[in-house]
């Protein structure tokens, strides 16, 4: 863990506020491929490049788009090791960098900006022509695949129709302070009362959204939307990692009647179930965020796997 400061590396966690909360940091490129052209950043395939964690719920939206749009000859993929240690994310020996030979993800952020001040995160989006990152915010990069690359989309079901694009948007606020960033907010905590709000928050979260979908199959009606995959990554993670690693354990996404079938409905659709990889998962978390595990001790359970491929029982 660590962060840039004026082009040059400095180890170190995050810093929480004085009520010990956790904040997360907003991203800093944010520009915008477009199908038209209208942007310097033209939709092309071949053009643009992934870096990815399998490890990480932001960039494995990214992943799950990407594969459900068809999209994996027009924008191609480097997943770094899940192993994260005080030199941030690095590329492993078996999955080296293919576009600039980088040793450590912070590279490939002092090229594009070699006085960049930030985090250094998954994913990026990287343009192989300017040798630009065009966007490293997961929301963004999910339309932008879904809506800008439909050219080179082999799969012609969108994920953000235009007709439940409110909605989509609408439920997207909704789930990510109290779910998405809430599991991040109750393990990074550094004091009971910050840790307890946002454990709070994930629980009243997950019990509402339980509810709705006592009543419809997805998040935002009868079909997939870029919603239910932000809902998805943190769902696959949280009996896995969570629920101890993050203290998030009031009760496990196989206690919820709908949340548990809906997370294996999801799951077990093949272009979702290829990105998932649980053990980049599990080493992740356990390995690399020492402040919370000191030792790196990875645990051996519990079976996540096993429960995922139980029958859904969705309609
Ligand atoms: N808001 C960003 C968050 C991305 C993010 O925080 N990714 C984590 C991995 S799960 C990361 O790379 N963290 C490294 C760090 O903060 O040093 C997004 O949605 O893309």
């Amino acid at each position: 863990m660590g962060e840039m400061v004026d082009g040059v590396w400095r180890s170190g966690w995050y810093d929480p506020d004085a009520r010990g909360a956790f904040q997360r940091p907003q991203t800093t490129f944010r520009h915008q491929v477009t199908r038209d052209g209208s942007s310097p950043f033209r939709a092309e395939a071949g053009r643009y490049h992934l870096y990815v964690s399998y490890a990480c719920p932001w960039a494995h939206r990214t992943l799950i788009v990407r594969a459900l749009r068809g999209l994996e000859s027009a924008i191609d993929v480097t997943v770094v090791d899940p192993k994260m240690s005080d030199d941030g994310w690095s590329f492993a020996p078996d999955e080296p960098d293919p576009i600039l030979g980088a040793k450590f993800l912070r590279d490939v952020y002092a090229r594009a900006d070699a006085r960049y001040t930030g985090r250094v995160t998954v994913p990026i989006l990287w343009d192989k022509k300017t040798g630009a990152i065009v966007n490293n915010e997961s929301r963004e990069v999910m339309r932008m695949l879904d809506e800008q690359f439909e050219d080179f989309a082999t799969k012609k079901t969108s994920l953000a129709p235009p007709s439940l694009r409110a909605s989509i948007d609408e439920t997207l606020d909704a789930i990510y302070t109290p779910v998405n960033n809430g599991v991040y907010r109750a393990g990074f905590a550094t004091k009971q009362e910050a840790y307890e709000e946002a454990c709070k928050d994930v629980f009243a979260a997950l019990d509402k959204w339980d509810a709705v979908l006592g009543k419809q199959r997805f998040l935002c009606g009868a079909v997939l939307t870029e919603a239910d995959v932000a809902m998805f990554t943190t769902l696959l993670r949280f009996d896995l990692v969570y629920y101890a690693h993050f203290k998030c354990n009031v009760r496990r996404i196989q206690d919820y009647a709908n949340l548990s079938g809906y997370l294996r409905d999801i799951y077990q659709m093949p272009d979702v179930k290829k990105t998932c990889r649980l053990d980049h998962i599990k080493t992740h978390y356990y390995w690399s965020q020492t402040t919370v595990n000191p030792h790196r001790i990875v645990p051996i359970g519990p079976d996540v796997a096993t429960q995922l491929e139980l029958p859904p029982n969705r309609n």
